[in-house]
């Protein structure tokens, strides 16, 4: 008797929710590497990120999102539209809430996808922060919108997340490799890098500054060493919006600055296995996030 090889399963799985829910902790858990920023900031992804699993019967990539919120500029706009976009011609969209706090935003993003008529998971995540109780009337309030799966996870402790990866494999189609399998994501490794710094400034920099801060790698480029001992040289520029906040960021003798650019280095040597020289400069342009062309430098454009 032949063996009857089981048909390959693959397809799209959008994260979506409001800011802050843990979209992307939850993406780099279940790639199992590093692919997307993560900060107890909200609006910390700007941007649609791939990430990619794949083993021998199946390739999942998950597509993370901008969080959903009332935009206030240009880039808000374009954050907002990404997210939106994300969950178009996708083959299952796994909506996250908090279970600290579940909020009407939620519930409106919930009824907003019944349109989208794709498949719909509901992942109450944070579960390591409330009592399992505390779980049970969220799960009641989403009852009525169409969700074929209600999973409470945690995407910091993992707990829950090989059950949510089992119920997705078994949601997939059958269908094609999309990706090379060794490909863990669509970023280049110039767009890593350009987040990676973010995420370090994200992480030190206190209240409304973070919002305002972009950045655009000027140089990037891989010197060959002998014994293997290769260096990376990037050059990156972090724009903000007003001059009293290039005060901050460089901080009293340039402190503020040297914290997040060896942060920075000791992520990116992680990343490139290289060691790496990285050279930030400050520059403050007003208003960047509503100007067309400063979005387009930045990558923050449709095309
Ligand atoms: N305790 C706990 N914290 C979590 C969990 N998941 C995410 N977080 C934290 O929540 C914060 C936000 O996480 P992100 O993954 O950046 O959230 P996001 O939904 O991608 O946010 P945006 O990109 O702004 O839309 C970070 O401080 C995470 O460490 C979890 O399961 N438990
Ligand atoms: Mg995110």
């Amino acid at each position: 008797m032949t063996e009857q090889k089981t048909a390959f399963k693959s397809g799209f799985v959008a994260l979506i929710g409001r800011p802050n829910v843990g979209k992307s902790t939850l993406l780099n858990h279940l790639v199992g590497d590093k692919v997307s920023i993560v900060s107890p900031k909200p609006q910390t992804t700007r941007n649609k990120i791939l990430g990619i699993l794949t083993d021998d019967e199946s390739q999942i990539v998950f597509v993370d999102t901008p969080g959903l919120h009332k935009p206030r500029t240009r880039l808000g706009e374009y954050m907002e539209r990404t997210a939106q976009e994300a969950t178009k011609a996708i083959d299952l969209i796994c909506m996250l809430v908090d279970a600290t706090k579940v909020q009407p935003a939620d519930h409106e993003i919930a009824r907003a996808l019944i349109k989208d008529q794709a498949p719909r998971f509901l992942l109450i995540n944070k579960l390591d922060l409330v009592h399992p109780q505390q779980i049970l009337p969220v799960i009641a309030s989403f009852s009525e919108d169409g969700f074929e799966e209600i999973l409470p996870i945690s995407a910091r402790t993992g707990e829950g997340c090989d059950r949510l990866l089992q119920f997705i494999r078994q949601r997939l189609p059958q269908g094609p490799l999309y990706y090379p399998k060794d490909m863990w994501t669509d970023q280049t490794e110039r767009q890593m890098a350009s987040e990676i710094i973010r995420e370090k400034a994200l992480l030190n920099l206190r209240e409304e500054i973070p919002h305002g801060i972009g950045v655009e790698i000027l140089s990037f480029k891989t010197i060959e060493r002998a014994g293997g001992d290769d260096l990376t040289e990037i050059h990156a520029t972090v724009y903000c919006d007003r001059e009293g906040h290039k005060r901050i960021i460089i901080g009293q003798r340039g402190q503020m600055l040297q914290a997040i650019g060896s942060q920075a280095r000791q992520s990116l040597e992680l990343l490139l296995g290289t060691q790496v020289n990285l050279q930030l400069w400050i520059k403050v342009r007003p208003n960047w996030r509503d100007n067309m062309n400063d979005l387009r430098t930045l990558g923050y454009t449709d095309d």
